[in-house]
């Protein structure tokens, strides 16, 4: 077994338009791996296919779309069809922060889509592929809602226990291959996720963030999936949990 976090590896990070995605594929290229990485926003990608050069290979894609997730993955090139590392990063919360009365059903119904759905159905394109070769590692990220449940977000919680469930579930059923699982659990990150949640109100996005006395960075995330990463092949991550330092 060879170490993962190196040249000869190929990582696809879901959600890489923006927030954990683009600073974990940064962090990714700036190590050595090629990434592959897919999102809804096509502007944001062209920028970051920019920045990471012959390092980068950009796709739109939108993880709740069965078809649309089959083909972009069985037209990929040559080079770049061996996935290595895949982070199951897209997801959001639009439309939460809700009693869950008020939720409205098609908000909610993306949420689950989206965050579990749509992790789970790239999950077993991409799982085949790591069986033959025997290499491989997942990583899925939760949140402190996996774990902590609280008001406002009975749907975003319901779908991060559900991550939580099939992360654990998933690494006993690779128990008999050399592919890890990890589960990164964040509290608040400081990205647009806020925003979208809040479905473009910056204001109360901004009221959110400013009500904790401070926050983790995308970056601060992406290391801790390195991290998990780079731990020698017998090393296996189960989850990391991070929350910002109070009074930092
Ligand atoms: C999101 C965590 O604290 O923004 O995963 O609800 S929080």
């Amino acid at each position: 077994m060879t170490d993962i976090l190196t040249s000869n590896s190929i990582a696809m990070v879901t959600g890489a338009s923006s927030g954990i995605g683009a600073a974990t594929a940064r962090q990714l290229a700036e190590r050595g791996v090629r990434v592959i990485g897919t999102g809804r926003n096509s502007a944001r990608l062209a920028e970051l296919a920019a920045e990471l050069g012959d390092r980068g290979l950009m796709i739109e894609l939108d993880v709740r779309n069965e078809a649309g997730v089959a083909a972009a993955l069985a037209e990929l090139p040559a080079p770049w069809r061996d996935i290595d590392i895949l982070v199951n990063n897209a997801g959001h919360d639009a439309g939460g922060w809700r009693l869950f009365q008020d939720i409205d059903r098609s908000e909610s119904n993306d949420v689950i889509d989206t965050n579990v759905t749509g992790l789970i159905r790239v999950t077993s394109h991409i799982v085949p592929g790591m069986i033959e070769r025997n290499k491989g590692h997942i990583v899925n990220i939760g949140s402190i809602s996996s774990f902590t449940p609280y008001p406002k977000s009975a749907v975003y919680c319901a779908s991060k226990f559900a991550v939580d469930g099939f992360t654990q579930s998933l690494r006993m059923d690779m128990s008999d291959t050399a592919i890890r699982v990890t589960q990164i659990d964040p509290g608040v990150v400081l990205t647009g996720f806020q925003l979208s949640r809040y479905k473009g109100d910056q204001a109360a996005a901004d009221a959110f963030v400013d009500s904790y006395p401070t926050g983790l960075t995308p970056d601060d995330v992406a290391r801790s999936i390195c991290f998990a990463l780079e731990q020698p092949p017998g090393v296996m991550i189960d989850r990391i949990v991070l929350e910002p330092t109070q009074g930092a």
